[in-house]
C-alpha cells in the first residue's frame, strides 16, 4: 500500500468500525479525507488538534418521533432528525429533507457536506441538516400541514435565528417551509428569520427559488472561462425536473446553451430542440402536479421519452446530475467516458459514487463537486438571513449580483487550493475540500477544545 492509501485507511478505520452501517456518511468522509489528509500532513497543527476527526462528529444529533393522523383518521408515525454538525463559523444552517430514504447516515453525510459547503460561501454559517422519512407524494395539503406542525412541535426547541436555521431540500418547498414556520412562530411567539426559503411576502428573498440552479450555471461558466470557453452553444444533460433542474435550465437557456435532457422516476426525456422559453416553466407545473412523471413533458412537446433510463448515455458537452445522491454509478461513468463527455458538474449533493468518480477522474473528465457547484442555494439563504436581520428586502438584481460574485469567489478558492502545476489543470474536488476545510479548521483552533 502506498503511504497515502495507508494514511487514509488508518484515518477511516475507527469510523468504519463505529459507523459501518452508515454507508453514505462514510462515503462523504472518505472523499474529503482523501484530498484533505495530504494537506493536513503538511500543516501539523490540524493533525494535533484532530480537526478532521472532530469535523466528522456532529456537535449534536437529535432524533425524534413525529406522530400525526392521516385524512382517514389512521395514526401515523415518522422519524425526524436534525444533525447539528458544526457551529465554528456561524449558526447551524442547512435544509430539511422529506423522503422515504432519510436515515441517520443520509442526514450525517448531508450535514458534513453542508459544513464545508457553507464555509466555501464565505458567509458566516455553520453546518446542519434535518428531515424525516416521510413521503409527501400522494398526501393531501392537510396531511402535509399536520405532519409539518407535529414535526415542529418538537424541533422548535432546538432551533432559532441565531442557533440553527433550517430551509428546504428534497420534498420540502415553499408549502412545507410555510407550515413549519407558522408552527414555530406560534410556539416561540416571535417573528424571526428562523427559516430560509420563506414566502416572498413574509421574509423570503427574491432569487432564492432560482439560486441553486443559477449558482451552478455561474460556477460552470467559470470552469469554462478558465479554459477560454463559454456556455454558448453547449449541450447539457440534466437529471431531475424539480426546482434545481428548473433553475439550471432557465440560466443555461439565457446564456445560449441548450438543456436537451431531464429525468424523473419514470425515465428521461430527450428534447433535441432544447428546453427553452415556456418549456422551462412547464417543469414547475409538472412538479406542482405531484404526478412525478417526466413523460408528461414528452407528451406535451413531442420530445422522446426513454422509460426507466437515466440520461447519462447521451453525447453532450456537460452532464449535470441535479436529482439525488449516488445517481451516477460505475455503469453511467463508463457511458459518459465512452461518449467523451468532457464535463461532469455535480449539482445534487454527492450524486456520483466514489468508484464512478475515480473512473471519471482517471479518464480526464473535468469533475466539479456538488459542495462547490450547488453552494449558491445556501449562499442565497445566507443573504435571506442578512435581509431578515436588517428588516429589509433587496431587489432581485442585488441578490443575483451577490450570488454571482459568491460563485466566482468559490471558483477562485477551488483554483487556489486545487490547481495542479504539473498537470496544468484544476482538481476541483481537492480545491473545494481544502478551501472549505481551512476556514472551519482555523476557527476551531481559535476556539479551543470545544
Ligand atoms: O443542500 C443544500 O445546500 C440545501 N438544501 C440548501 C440549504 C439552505 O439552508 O438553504
Amino acid at each position: 500500500m502506498s503511504n497515502h492509501k495507508e494514511e487514509l485507511e488508518n484515518f477511516m478505520a475507527p469510523f468504519r468500525e463505529k459507523f459501518g452501517h452508515e454507508k453514505e456518511f462514510l462515503q462523504a468522509v472518505e472523499e474529503v479525507a482523501e484530498t484533505v489528509l495530504p494537506y493536513i500532513a503538511k500543516h501539523p497543527k490540524y493533525k494535533e488538534a484532530k480537526i478532521l476527526e472532530r469535523l466528522a462528529m456532529p456537535e449534536r444529533a437529535i432524533i425524534f418521533r413525529i406522530p400525526w393522523v392521516d385524512d382517514k383518521g389512521n395514526f401515523q408515525i415518522n422519524t425526524g432528525y436534525r444533525v447539528q454538525m458544526n457551529s465554528a463559523i456561524g449558526p447551524y444552517k442547512g435544509g430539511m429533507r422529506f423522503h422515504p430514504t432519510v436515515n441517520l447516515s443520509v442526514m450525517k453525510f448531508l450535514a458534513f457536506e453542508q459544513t464545508l459547503k457553507n464555509s466555501l460561501t464565505s458567509l458566516p454559517m455553520g453546518g446542519g441538516k434535518g428531515g424525516a422519512d416521510f413521503d409527501p407524494r400522494g398526501k393531501s395539503d392537510n396531511e402535509i400541514m399536520r405532519f409539518c406542525q407535529s414535526l415542529m412541535t418538537e424541533l422548535f426547541r432546538h432551533i432559532g435565528p441565531d442557533t440553527d436555521v433550517p430551509a428546504g431540500d428534497i420534498g420540502v418547498g415553499a408549502r412545507e417551509v410555510g407550515f413549519m414556520y407558522g408552527q414555530y412562530k406560534r410556539l416561540a411567539n416571535e417573528f424571526t428569520g428562523v427559516f430560509t426559503g420563506k414566502g416572498i411576502n413574509w421574509g423570503g428573498s427574491l432569487i432564492r427559488p432560482e439560486a441553486t440552479g443559477f449558482g451552478a450555471v455561474y460556477f460552470t461558466q467559470e470552469i469554462l472561462k478558465n479554459v477560454g470557453d463559454s456556455i454558448k452553444g453547449k449541450t447539457v444533460a440534466v437529471s431531475g425536473f424539480g426546482n434545481v433542474a428548473w433553475g439550471v435550465a432557465k440560466k443555461i437557456d439565457e446564456l445560449g446553451g441548450k438543456v436537451v435532457a431531464i429525468s424523473g422516476p419514470d425515465g428521461f426525456v430527450y428534447d433535441e430542440k432544447g428546453i427553452t422559453g415556456k418549456k422551462v416553466d412547464y417543469l414547475l407545473e409538472m412538479r406542482a402536479s405531484g404526478r412525478d412523471k417526466v413523460q408528461d413533458y414528452a407528451d406535451k412537446f413531442g420530445a422522446v421519452f426513454h422509460a426507466g433510463k437515466k440520461p447519462w448515455g447521451l453525447k453532450v458537452d456537460i452532464a449535470m446530475p441535479c436529482a439525488t445522491q449516488n445517481e451516477v454509478d460505475v455503469a453511467d461513468a463508463k457511458e459518459l467516458i465512452k461518449n467523451k463527455v468532457p464535463y461532469l458538474v455535480e449539482v445534487a449533493n454527492m450524486p456520483t459514487t466514489l468508484e464512478a468518480y475515480k473512473l471519471l477522474k482517471a479518464a480526464g473528465v473535468v469533475f466539479a463537486p456538488g459542495k462547490a457547484v450547488n453552494a449558491g442555494g445556501v449562499a442565497t439563504s445566507g443573504l435571506e438571513m442578512s435581509q431578515n436581520s436588517q428588516r429589509l428586502s433587496w431587489s432581485a438584481k442585488v441578490v443575483d449580483e451577490h450570488l454571482h460574485d459568491i460563485m466566482i469567489e468559490i471558483h477562485r478558492s477551488c483554483v487556489q487550493y486545487g490547481y495542479d502545476k504539473k498537470e496544468g489543470k484544476v482538481d476541483y474536488v481537492k480545491g473545494a475540500n481544502i478551501a472549505g476545510f481551512v476556514k472551519v479548521a482555523d476557527a476551531m483552533i481559535d476556539q479551543g477544545h470545544v
